[in-house]
């Protein structure tokens, strides 16, 4: 394969890469990262770009000052390294002050201290370039319902969803924003848990067209949802305006594993739909190195990464043009142009469908050759072809 090239569109979290391997049973194995380190070497290794929580970069508490020092040292790293921030994001789930939700607080004074540091994050965002803003609620769930927030929050995660977007407007920041959703964790059960509750939100909101959705591999399939059909109903509602690529075993805690390493057949559907749809968004991934590992296991999963989004990538234009492949294809999506006319509605056509005498014994036998066709993706993934 050959190298990532800025024009891949391949971004990482500072948050990501930056990983020190804590978890809740143990403490961090690896040292932080300075983040203009982290620019060098992602831009080293053909990175388009970087995300960010405010905090990933001016630290919780900072002085006007501290926080104007690094942002101008962060900036002549990006212009060094020529890397972009494509998007940003609020940390609103490491303070305490959190615990309980930040948007869908019961504690107003909670909820308007998270518009302010969202505000400011804003801010920050814009200065550096980012075009999406992500909202991820980490902490808006709940674990107890007796609290009788329920139809609540939701109410409060709307406004708060709406104040933001008039504020990005205001400004003239121009954020398109996405979404994104998670089941779980680290709330027993976090609001707007999968894709399909995303999306039914978004038609709620005073701005629908500015909202979109930053599906997560992972989330979906902690759910255990299929990620690639989770990311075809982004596509198809015209709300694919981010995407998280990582990896997870279903229905575990979350893992944030290397893209591909643990469904490489879902992370196969994954590159060709993104490839094929047209998205032209970053390629953005939302995963960490291993806990066991040092700073060599964290530039090997960076460059895991990318290289196997490549691989599957060269493995979606093979697919295309394997002949037996091909036919399998053929044979199975059946064509009927006239049947196919007839689903167009008409009176007329609604009456010609109604009188139409259908051969169900051959539909109900005919074997649609699926085995067949999955198993050649099985051996063109394998290299068998
Ligand atoms: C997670 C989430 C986060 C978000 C990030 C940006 O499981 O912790 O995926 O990594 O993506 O906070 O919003
Ligand atoms: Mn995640
Ligand atoms: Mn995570
Ligand atoms: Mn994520």
């Amino acid at each position: 394969t050959r190298t990532p090239q800025k024009s891949d569109k391949f971004t990482f979290g500072l948050w990501t890469v930056g990983n020190v391997g804590r978890d809740p049973f143990g403490e961090p194995t690896r040292a932080a990262l300075d983040p203009t380190y982290s620019l060098q070497q992602l831009a080293e290794r053909g990175a388009y770009g970087v995300s960010l929580h405010d905090n990933d970069l001016v630290p919780q508490g900072a002085s006007a000052q501290e926080r104007d020092r690094i942002v101008g040292t962060f900036k002549r790293a990006l212009a060094d390294t020529g890397l972009k921030v494509t998007m940003a994001t609020t940390n609103l789930f490491t303070d305490p002050v959190f615990k309980d939700g930040a948007f869908t607080s019961a504690d107003a004074r909670v909820r308007a201290y998270a518009l302010q540091k969202t505000m400011r994050a804003m801010d920050l965002g814009a200065e550096l370039g980012a075009e999406v803003y992500v909202f991820w609620g980490g902490r808006e769930g709940a674990e107890v319902d007796a609290g009788g927030k329920l139809l609540d929050a939701l109410g409060w995660f709307r406004d708060a969803l709406n104040f933001l977007a008039a504020y990005s407007e205001s400004q003239g920041y121009g954020f398109r924003f996405a979404l994104e959703p998670k089941p779980n964790e680290p709330r027993g059960d976090i609001f707007l848990p999968t894709v399909g509750s995303a999306l039914g939100f978004i038609t709620t909101l005073e701005r629908p067209e500015l909202f979109g959705l930053n599906p997560e591999f992972a989330h979906e399939t902690m759910a255990g949802l299929s990620f690639p059909h989770a990311l075809a109903q982004a596509l198809d509602a015209g709300k694919l305006f981010h995407v998280d690529l990582n990896d997870q075993k279903m229905s575990r805690f979350d893992q944030d594993l290397r893209f591909g390493a643990e469904n490489l057949k879902a992370a196969f559907f994954t590159v060709m739909l993104l490839e094929e749809s047209g998205y032209d968004g970053p390629k953005h991934f939302d995963a960490h190195a291993l806990r066991t590992e040092d700073e060599a296991g964290v530039w090997a999963f960076a460059e895991g990464c990318m290289k196997t989004y490549l691989l599957l990538k060269e493995k979606v234009e093979r697919f295309k043009e394997d002949p037996d492949i091909k036919a399998a294809l053929e044979a199975y999506r059946v064509r009927d142009e006239r049947l196919e006319a007839l689903g167009r509605f008409s009176p007329e056509n609604a009456e010609a469908l109604k009188a139409e005498a259908f051969d169900l014994p051959a539909l109900r036998t005919r074997g649609p050759g699926l085995e067949r066709l999955d198993q050649l993706t099985v051996e063109l993934l394998l290299g068998a072809r």
